[in-house]
């Protein structure tokens, strides 16, 4: 990365993704707030698998890029959520204050209801879909992002704090927490489109092993990264006594999963052709990142 393919979607996105939040109805500071925390420069991966997947599968990009959007409000929200003291209690986010620093809690925590909501009514408004496929949305997501994905995550996340949990604790940990949005990213492009359940279950493999492959590299960032490259502090698994992918396994072995995960993933799409590129890309994009 950055290929041509990424720099032209991710182009396409942030002009879509502005024009939807542009019409998000708000008073006036709570709008602000909510433009502050997602118009500032995430990596935006899961609307680019949204598009990646979606042109795998023949789906309209008008269609995926409003699936996108209502993808990232969704991660925008839960990043406002998970900075606030009764949670990560962090400062810093994309290189800028955090939502509740640059305003208050009680915005914030407004900022990321308002982000939550939004995404839904959003999904449920795209016409051009049919009502099917976009109840079929709704369901994914809203499972995805719920209690049996990542607010479950989030949940045990928050109880692992100063103890050590095993492997396969943090493994369930990871696949709700971070895991299950990055899965629905991927899904949510191939039912825009249509495709063969064989393509479906590849997919679905695939989105497990880069999702898991996301946080191992995100472990790894957090031991080897800058403040400058990450735009928020380093070592806040170490601070807050968290297991993590390093602590249980070491540096070397972890740097192997994620090897491991990433290549398998690939694997499984190579016999699609060079309409699943931009998924084998993303997914070294995600072994290779610094932030
Ligand atoms: C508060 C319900 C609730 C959930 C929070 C995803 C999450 C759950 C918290 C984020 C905490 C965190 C730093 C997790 C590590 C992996 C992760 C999701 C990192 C942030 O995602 P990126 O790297 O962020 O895609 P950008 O800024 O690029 O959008």
């Amino acid at each position: 990365m950055p290929t041509a393919w990424f720099t032209t979607q991710l182009h396409t996105f942030e002009a879509a993704f502005t024009k939807a939040l542009e019409k998000i109805d708000a008073p006036l500071r709570l709008k602000e707030a909510l433009l502050y925390s997602t118009l500032n420069g995430g990596k935006r991966l899961r609307p680019l698998l949204t598009i990646a997947s979606g042109e795998l599968c023949g789906a309209k990009l008008e269609e995926t890029l409003s699936i996108a959007s209502a993808i990232e409000m969704i991660h925008a929200y839960s990043l406002v959520h998970d900075d606030l003291p009764a949670m990560d209690d962090d400062e810093y986010r994309r290189g800028k204050l955090t939502c509740h620093k640059a305003y208050d809690e009680a915005t914030a925590i407004l900022t990321g209801d308002a982000l939550l909501t939004a995404s839904f009514e959003f999904l449920s408004h795209i016409e051009t879909l049919s009502a099917e496929k976009r109840l079929q949305l709704i369901q994914l997501i809203s499972h995805a992002a719920g209690s049996a994905g990542m607010v479950g995550g989030q949940y045990l996340d928050l109880s692992s704090e100063n103890r050590t949990i095993s492997l396969h604790e943090l493994e369930t940990l990871h696949r709700k927490k971070t895991g299950a949005l990055i899965k629905a990213s991927i899904l949510a492009g191939a039912i825009a489109g249509n495709t063969n359940q064989s393509t479906y279950d590849k997919l679905s493999v695939y989105a497990d092993n880069i999702g898991l492959a996301f946080q191992i590299k995100d472990d790894i960032l957090d031991i080897t990264g800058t403040q400058e490259e990450l735009g928020k502090k380093p070592g806040s698994d170490l601070l807050q006594e968290k297991s993590t992918y390093i602590s249980l396994l070491g540096l070397e072995d972890s740097i192997g999963k994620l090897d491991e995960l990433t290549n398998e993933a690939i694997e499984l799409l190579s016999s699609l052709g060079k309409k699943a590129e931009p998924l084998i890309d993303l997914a070294h994009y995600i072994q290779k990142r610094n932030h």
